[in-house]
């Protein structure tokens, strides 16, 4: 079962129309997702890329597929250009060098929404997301703004993580929960599909993160926009070819900005109900 939060911020849309509200009859909350375009990041993931593709396809047949290749050394744009060659639904956006995966997908979704999509899908190349997930993904998004394929709730694992490595991920999380207060489990899953209307209420233009924390900071950006967030458990399974991209300074410098975020945060509320002492403290008795 997905489990599901709303942001504690302010709701940016009615979620009814005001005749709803008394009772007539209830029309679906949300717009029907007709065109899913799936994004996949690829840095030196030549081995990883074919195989990935044709899982997608095959698992969602209607959804097209867009690469985005950041020059990689490798030559993974050349398998990309061929894939893009034998199958019309696969195309490919080149980018001149690495700038890490978030500037990647922010140029991804902004593709995505010139285009036209009603959903964008996260998925890694390197074999750790199963294409197989998505059906149930794509389902939860009936009733979702924002879905995420989360291992860290009842029914979700990692295969082949050793112990430190799931405590590192696991230890995020909560350390995550904490400083920001938002009820996600886990906010660094790069599994993941946004309503394409969730981006734009989100709005991409001053997301700052671009490396690991950058699936974190658009978390909070869309639970503080009131979004509906909604985690479905997945297997997460470790990556068999290539190498991970992720590195101890990156992962430091997300404990720093999250604890920023959350000080930030901590620091309006505060102000907030100061704010509102100072007015009923100043009310006539
Ligand atoms: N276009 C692009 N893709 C990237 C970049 N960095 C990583 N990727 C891709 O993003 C996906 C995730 O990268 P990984 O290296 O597996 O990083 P990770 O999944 O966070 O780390 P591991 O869990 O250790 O595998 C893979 O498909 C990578 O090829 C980048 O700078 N540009
Ligand atoms: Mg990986």
């Amino acid at each position: 079962m997905p489990t599901s939060l709303r942001g504690r911020g302010r709701q940016v849309a009615p979620r009814r129309a005001p005749s709803q509200q008394v009772g007539l009859p209830l029309e679906p909350l949300r717009a029907p997702v007709r065109r899913v375009l799936v994004l996949i990041p690829t840095y030196n993931e030549r081995d990883n890329l074919p195989i990935v593709v044709r899982r997608v396809r095959e698992t969602v047949p209607q959804a097209d597929l867009l690469i985005l290749d950041d020059n990689s050394p490798d030559g993974t744009g050349q398998v990309a250009d061929d894939l893009a060659t034998s199958h019309e639904q696969v195309q490919v956006l080149h980018r001149p060098s690495k700038e890490g995966l978030g500037k990647a997908y922010l140029a991804g979704f902004t593709w995505g929404l010139e285009h036209g999509y009603d959903a964008l899908v996260e998925i890694d190349a390197d074999g750790s997301h199963r294409p197989e997930h998505l059906p149930a993904m794509l389902a939860a998004l009936a009733d979702a703004d924002v879905v995420i394929g989360s291992r860290w709730i009842p029914g979700g694992e990692v295969v082949n993580w050793p112990l430190r490595r799931k405590l590192l991920s696991v230890g995020a999380n909560a350390y995550i929960r904490i400083m920001l207060g938002m009820h996600v489990h886990d906010a660094t899953a790069g599994f993941r599909i946004y309503r394409a209307d969730a981006l734009r209420t989100i709005g991409l233009d001053d997301v700052e993160s671009h490396g690991y924390c950058f699936q974190t900071d658009l978390t909070w950006k869309a639970v503080r926009a009131g979004l509906r967030v909604v985690e479905v458990p997945i297997s997460f399974v470790e990556r068999e070819v290539g190498h991970s991209k992720m590195d101890k300074e990156v992962f430091s410098e997300a404990l720093v900005k999250v604890a920023q975020w959350g000080a930030k945060h901590r620091a309006g509320q505060l102000a907030a109900v100061a704010t509102k002492l100072r007015r009923q403290g100043g009310r006539p008795g």
